[in-house]
């Protein structure tokens, strides 16, 4: 049906039982309304990029499609971070899950409450190996390949913890 569009949403935890927190959002994805979540890239587990000393975090990528629009599907996402008890403080603060829209079909979005693609997911290994492992021939809108970006990416903290998929 070519009314939905494919997305792409990372998923990020480093507090409060992080496989648990990524676990329970892969299954509130799955009953996101108008949406279908597809397939859920391996988990990886990294450092924590931002200030003091945090734990390591889980991260995923989902590939899900929906006909919400891109807002619409944001709202839904801090509905989900809300419900896990998510705090908003210090930027790249810990958190109990993250959920970021990486890339909304094929378009450029910059609204004071969404820039697609995620500022940041071009230089992030933790990004862009799960998204790799799930669609490793997905060019990003403003022309270069996941993979290219993946080659300049240093990966050397990424540790696999798991294969997970969600049923089609
Ligand atoms: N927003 C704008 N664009 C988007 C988008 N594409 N998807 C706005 C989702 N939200 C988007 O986000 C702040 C605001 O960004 C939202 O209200 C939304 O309107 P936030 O989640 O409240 O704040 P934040 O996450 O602390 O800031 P930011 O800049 O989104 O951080 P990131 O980029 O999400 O990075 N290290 C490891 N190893 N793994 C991680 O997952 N994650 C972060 C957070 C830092 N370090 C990490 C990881
Ligand atoms: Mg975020």
């Amino acid at each position: 049906m070519n009314n939905f569009t494919t997305v792409f949403i990372g998923l990020g935890s480093n507090l409060s039982d992080p496989a648990e927190q990524i676990n329970s959002a892969l299954n509130e994805l799955a009953q996101l309304p108008s949406s279908r979540a597809l397939q859920c890239a391996p988990w990886y587990s990294s450092k924590a990029i931002g200030p003091g000393d945090q734990p390591d975090y889980i991260n995923t990528v989902v590939k899900l499609e929906t006909i919400l629009a891109a807002e619409k599907l944001l709202d839904q996402l801090q509905s989900i971070e809300k419900k896990h008890g998510r705090q908003r403080n210090i930027r790249w603060g810990a958190r109990t899950l993250d959920l970021d829209i990486l890339l909304f079909g094929e378009e450029v979005i910059s609204t004071n409450r969404l820039e697609i693609p995620h500022p940041e997911m071009n230089w992030r290994g933790f990004v862009l190996k799960p998204l790799f492992d799930l669609a490793p021939t997905l060019t990003l809108p403003k022309g270069h390949s996941v993979k290219e970006y993946l080659a300049a990416c240093d990966t050397s903290d990424l540790r696999l913890l798991k294969d997970v998929f969600i049923a089609q």
